[in-house]
């Protein structure tokens, strides 16, 4: 007998400042439902520092980093627009499906039908304004939706938690 396994995933989708002082939301939603996939954890976020920092630190001896963190943080775009929309998107082969959609890194890269090379743009200090982010593996997804997100936030129990003084908490934060 064949057996087919279907691998359920999560994955981290950031709407960067860019894309909300550009009025890009809606644009951005429709083009990820075409991954036919449910969001089961949705909100804004004011990113500080701190956070920006974490998301990227991979990238941190990269020459762009510090420019990198001006532009998470909503510096570059303003006080209005220091935001950022969170969504943690599930179903069968997520991470794949919507990095597709997401298109490549460098906007001018990207496929012109993707979001990135749809709307995204290269500044004059040289960061890629490429309006959202999506997790690039199932373990960056998973720290990363550790990073933004609190268990009470997410409308699925997807990773083991623990229950402290102060609530429930992730049971091993990867951050
Ligand atoms: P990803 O967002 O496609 O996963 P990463 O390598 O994780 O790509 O980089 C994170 C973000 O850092 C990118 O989305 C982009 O905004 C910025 N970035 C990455 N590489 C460069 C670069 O070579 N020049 C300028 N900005 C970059
Ligand atoms: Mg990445």
């Amino acid at each position: 007998m064949l057996a087919i396994v279907i691998m359920v995933e999560h994955t981290l989708v950031l709407i960067k400042p860019d894309g909300l002082k550009r009025l890009l939301t809606g644009s951005i939603l429709t083009k990820l439902a075409g991954a036919q996939l449910m969001i089961i954890g949705a909100k804004v976020v004011r990113v500080d520092e701190n956070l920006a920092r974490q998301h990227y630190r991979h990238l941190s001896d990269k020459p762009f980093f510090d420019e990198l963190v001006k532009y998470i943080t909503g510096d570059i775009h303003g006080e209005e627009f220091s935001r950022i929309l969170a969504f943690v998107y599930r179903g069968e082969d997520a991470i794949a499906k919507i990095r597709k959609i997401t298109g490549a890194t460098n906007p001018e890269e990207a496929d012109p039908t993707s979001i990135r090379g749809s709307f995204g743009r290269i500044t004059t200090t040289g960061v890629f304004e490429n309006v959202v982010h999506s997790s690039g593996t199932p373990e960056e997804a998973e720290r990363e939706i550790k990073l933004w997100f609190q268990p009470r936030e997410i409308v699925c129990n997807i990773y083991p938690v623990r229950e402290t003084e102060s609530g429930i908490i992730w049971a091993w934060p990867d951050n």
